[in-house]
Protein backbone atom coordinates (compact mmCIF):
# COMPACT_ATOMS: atom_id res chain seq x y z
CA UNK A 1 0.00 0.00 0.00
CA UNK A 2 1.49 3.44 -0.91
CA UNK A 3 2.48 5.19 1.94
CA UNK A 4 2.91 9.25 2.37
CA UNK A 5 4.35 11.75 5.09
CA UNK A 6 2.40 14.68 5.95
CA UNK A 7 3.07 17.44 8.38
CA UNK A 8 1.09 19.36 10.36
CA UNK A 9 2.78 22.95 10.71
CA UNK A 10 3.37 25.03 13.42
CA UNK A 11 0.28 27.37 12.07
CA UNK A 12 -2.01 24.59 12.58
CA UNK A 13 -0.50 23.71 15.76
CA UNK A 14 -1.44 26.57 17.25
CA UNK A 15 -4.95 26.38 15.72
CA UNK A 16 -5.81 23.61 17.66
CA UNK A 17 -6.91 21.56 14.82
CA UNK A 18 -4.78 18.78 14.61
CA UNK A 19 -7.80 16.11 15.54
CA UNK A 20 -9.92 17.91 12.28
CA UNK A 21 -6.97 17.19 10.32
CA UNK A 22 -5.93 13.72 10.72
CA UNK A 23 -10.16 13.33 10.42
CA UNK A 24 -10.10 14.62 7.34
CA UNK A 25 -7.55 11.84 5.84
CA UNK A 26 -9.44 9.13 7.76
CA UNK A 27 -12.81 10.18 6.51
CA UNK A 28 -11.68 9.78 2.93
CA UNK A 29 -10.15 5.67 3.84
CA UNK A 30 -6.47 7.10 4.76
CA UNK A 31 -5.18 4.88 7.36
CA UNK A 32 -2.49 6.80 9.78
CA UNK A 33 0.68 4.19 10.00
CA UNK A 34 2.77 5.85 12.04
CA UNK A 35 2.96 9.55 13.96
CA UNK A 36 5.14 11.45 15.88
CA UNK A 37 5.32 14.89 17.56
CA UNK A 38 8.66 16.40 17.01
CA UNK A 39 10.49 20.25 17.27
CA UNK A 40 12.55 20.01 14.54
CA UNK A 41 16.32 21.30 13.91
CA UNK A 42 17.56 23.37 11.10
CA UNK A 43 19.56 20.29 9.87
CA UNK A 44 16.08 18.01 9.68
CA UNK A 45 14.58 21.06 8.10
CA UNK A 46 17.15 21.40 5.54
CA UNK A 47 16.86 17.75 4.20
CA UNK A 48 13.29 17.77 4.10
CA UNK A 49 12.86 21.15 1.92
CA UNK A 50 16.44 20.55 -0.29
CA UNK A 51 14.64 21.07 -2.98
CA UNK A 52 14.03 24.80 -1.99
CA UNK A 53 17.52 25.56 -0.62
CA UNK A 54 18.37 28.56 -1.86
CA UNK A 55 14.89 30.07 -3.02
CA UNK A 56 14.00 33.45 -1.65
CA UNK A 57 11.48 32.25 0.84
CA UNK A 58 14.29 29.44 1.93
CA UNK A 59 15.14 31.04 5.65
CA UNK A 60 11.15 32.41 6.08
CA UNK A 61 9.87 28.98 5.56
CA UNK A 62 13.13 27.67 8.18
CA UNK A 63 11.94 30.45 10.62
CA UNK A 64 8.89 29.70 10.39
CA UNK A 65 9.34 25.71 11.64
CA UNK A 66 12.17 25.38 13.54
CA UNK A 67 11.78 24.64 16.89
CA UNK A 68 8.21 24.98 17.03
CA UNK A 69 5.86 22.00 17.39
CA UNK A 70 4.83 19.64 14.80
CA UNK A 71 3.25 16.37 13.59
CA UNK A 72 4.66 13.98 11.39
CA UNK A 73 2.21 11.61 10.22
CA UNK A 74 2.90 8.53 7.91
CA UNK A 75 -0.15 8.20 6.22
CA UNK A 76 -1.24 5.03 4.03
CA UNK A 77 -3.34 3.69 1.58
CA UNK A 78 -4.16 3.21 -2.41
CA UNK A 79 -3.16 6.62 -4.15
CA UNK A 80 -2.49 8.32 -0.76
CA UNK A 81 0.28 10.55 -2.41
CA UNK A 82 -2.00 12.21 -4.57
CA UNK A 83 -5.20 11.87 -2.37
CA UNK A 84 -3.69 13.65 0.70
CA UNK A 85 -2.10 16.10 -2.17
CA UNK A 86 -5.69 16.65 -3.08
CA UNK A 87 -7.15 17.11 0.31
CA UNK A 88 -4.32 19.37 1.44
CA UNK A 89 -5.40 22.10 -1.53
CA UNK A 90 -3.13 24.31 -3.44
CA UNK A 91 0.15 25.86 -1.46
CA UNK A 92 -1.22 29.00 -1.54
CA UNK A 93 -4.45 29.00 0.32
CA UNK A 94 -6.27 31.71 -1.72
CA UNK A 95 -6.02 29.43 -4.62
CA UNK A 96 -7.18 26.40 -2.42
CA UNK A 97 -10.52 24.84 -3.60
CA UNK A 98 -13.11 24.67 -0.97
CA UNK A 99 -13.09 22.01 1.55
CA UNK A 100 -9.34 21.65 1.67
CA UNK A 101 -7.28 21.43 4.26
CA UNK A 102 -5.35 24.95 3.14
CA UNK A 103 -8.67 26.45 2.43
CA UNK A 104 -10.40 25.81 5.87
CA UNK A 105 -7.57 26.09 8.12
CA UNK A 106 -4.41 27.95 5.93
CA UNK A 107 -2.94 31.41 6.63
CA UNK A 108 -1.00 32.35 3.83
CA UNK A 109 1.41 31.20 0.97
CA UNK A 110 3.95 29.86 4.11
CA UNK A 111 1.60 29.03 7.11
CA UNK A 112 -0.06 26.29 5.08
CA UNK A 113 -0.76 23.98 7.62
CA UNK A 114 0.24 20.87 5.96
CA UNK A 115 2.77 19.17 3.70
CA UNK A 116 2.31 16.17 1.63
CA UNK A 117 5.10 14.73 -0.46
CA UNK A 118 4.65 15.47 -3.75
CA UNK A 119 5.67 11.62 -5.67
CA UNK A 120 6.58 8.88 -4.87
CA UNK A 121 10.54 9.21 -4.67
CA UNK A 122 10.05 12.20 -2.32
CA UNK A 123 7.60 10.40 0.35
CA UNK A 124 10.45 7.35 0.11
CA UNK A 125 13.05 10.24 0.91
CA UNK A 126 10.76 12.01 3.40
CA UNK A 127 9.76 9.14 5.44
CA UNK A 128 12.95 8.13 6.13
CA UNK A 129 13.82 11.76 7.30
CA UNK A 130 10.97 12.17 9.63
CA UNK A 131 10.98 8.51 11.01
P1 LIG B 1 3.91 22.35 -1.37
O1 LIG B 1 4.01 22.37 0.14
O2 LIG B 1 2.49 22.63 -1.82
O3 LIG B 1 4.50 21.10 -2.00
P2 LIG B 1 6.28 23.78 -2.27
O4 LIG B 1 6.35 24.59 -3.50
O5 LIG B 1 7.00 22.45 -2.26
O6 LIG B 1 4.74 23.59 -1.92
O7 LIG B 1 6.81 24.68 -1.09
C1 LIG B 1 7.12 24.14 0.19
C2 LIG B 1 6.59 25.07 1.25
O8 LIG B 1 7.32 26.30 1.19
C3 LIG B 1 5.14 25.50 1.08
O9 LIG B 1 4.21 24.55 1.57
C4 LIG B 1 5.11 26.80 1.86
O10 LIG B 1 5.05 26.58 3.27
C5 LIG B 1 6.47 27.40 1.49
N1 LIG B 1 6.38 28.25 0.29
C6 LIG B 1 6.30 27.86 -1.00
N2 LIG B 1 6.25 28.90 -1.84
C7 LIG B 1 6.33 30.00 -1.06
C8 LIG B 1 6.33 31.41 -1.34
O11 LIG B 1 6.26 31.86 -2.50
N3 LIG B 1 6.42 32.24 -0.27
C9 LIG B 1 6.51 31.78 1.02
N4 LIG B 1 6.50 30.47 1.32
C10 LIG B 1 6.41 29.58 0.30
MG1 LIG C 1 6.50 20.46 -2.05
Amino acid sequence: MEKTLVLIKPDAMKKNIIGKIISMYEEKGLVIEDCKMVVPSRNILEKHYEEHIGKDFFEDLIKFMEGEKIIALVVKGENSISIVRQINGATDPSKADPGTIRYLYGTDIQQNAVHGSANKDDAKREIKIWF
